[in-house]
């Protein structure tokens, strides 16, 4: 197609990648239970160029891109509630021949005169990073100078969960007695009392390394509302931006650059504030409200203390000077 001094490339790539690694030292029969990771990424780019005259043009730059990665045990994979689940059922990836305490399964070399573990992999990773980019650069040249300047935003939403999902079984297992690798409600209740029952599971996945960003404690994702009873989390979502301006001169034996570009990243996290001025402050951490050992984002119910967004913006100044 023609568009005269228009000119459009349109590109696209992706890639999917599934990677399994076994350790039989860890395996009680077979290769059940092992590690799996799984990866994806997708770009697409919109460039144009526009050329003004022969000395001088504008390029712009719209793109997306995601990665994504998994990795935990194949069997389960997203059921962190399944991670070490233990049942009698022989053939079944959870089976277990559990020792007297009900939490462990036997280990192999207990049966075998092999060494092993008797485990199986138990932690759970997932992160997921979309970015968008939009850029511009304009070149002209006037006599011996090249000159350029440009921009570019880049916007980054990033979500992450992970956990040492094992610590999960074990949970259950301790207030499983009916055996059947599942938390009841009753059983719950008759190991944590009424009350108790209320935080049991949250009071459990608190203490297991829990990292979630745009994602509850629970591996669920995020719903749209910060919500202090599960923790859920919004993805983060950072952004940089950058403008620059340089200029090139040419003469018979010396080329000289010089130019300055400055550069932003703001978190877009959130920060108890509590003069309003857009910085989390001193007062404001200092007077976090709890409730039932969760932070409470909506301080004393009078306003005071509540969570915003806060802006983090620095900067870095290059001068760029080179002569070859
Ligand atoms: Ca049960
Ligand atoms: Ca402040």
């Amino acid at each position: 197609m023609d568009f005269g001094p228009l000119r459009l490339k349109l590109g696209t790539q992706a890639y999917d990648y599934e990677g399994n690694s076994y350790s039989w030292s860890r395996v009680y029969g077979g290769t059940d239970g092992s590690f799996v990771n799984e990866a994806d990424f997708t770009m697409g780019y919109l460039n144009a160029r526009y050329t003004i005259s022969p000395l001088s043009y504008v390029k712009a730059s719209l793109s997306q891109q995601t990665y994504e990665t998994t990795s935990g045990n194949e069997n389960y994979l997203n059921d962190i509630e399944a991670y070490g689940r233990r049942t009698k059922t022989w053939g079944s990836a959870n089976y277990y021949k559990r020792d007297r305490t009900g939490f462990n399964p036997v280990a192999p070399d207990e049966f075998f005169g092999v060494a092993g573990y008797g485990s199986q992999y138990t932690s759970f990773d997932t992160r997921k990073t979309t970015t968008n980019t939009i850029s511009f650069d304009y070149t002209n040249q006037i006599g011996y100078n090249e000159l350029k300047l440009g921009a570019s935003i880049d916007n980054h939403e990033i979500s992450r969960y992970g956990l040492s999902a094992s610590g999960v079984a074990r949970a259950i297992a301790q207030v499983d007695t009916d055996l059947d690798g599942l938390a009841s409600e009753q059983e719950i209740i008759d190991y944590a009392g009424v009350d108790g029952a209320k935080d049991w599971r949250f009071i459990n996945y608190r203490s297991l390394y829990v990292t979630n960003l745009g994602y509850n404690i629970y591996g669920d994702e995020w719903s749209g509302q910060y919500n202090q009873d599960d923790h859920m989390l919004a993805p983060a979502e950072p952004t940089q931006s950058r403008f620059y301006i340089q200029d090139k001169l040419e003469f018979k034996d010396v080329v000289v650059q010089l130019g300055v570009s400055y550069e932003t990243i703001d978190t877009g996290a959130m920060a108890p504030d509590s003069d309003n001025d857009g910085y989390g402050d001193s007062d404001g951490f200092n007077n976090l409200y709890f409730n039932r050992q969760r932070v409470n984002r909506n301080g004393d119910g009078n306003g005071n203390y509540v969570w915003k967004f806060n802006t983090c913006w620095f900067s870095i100044f290059t001068h760029v000077l080179k002569a070859i």
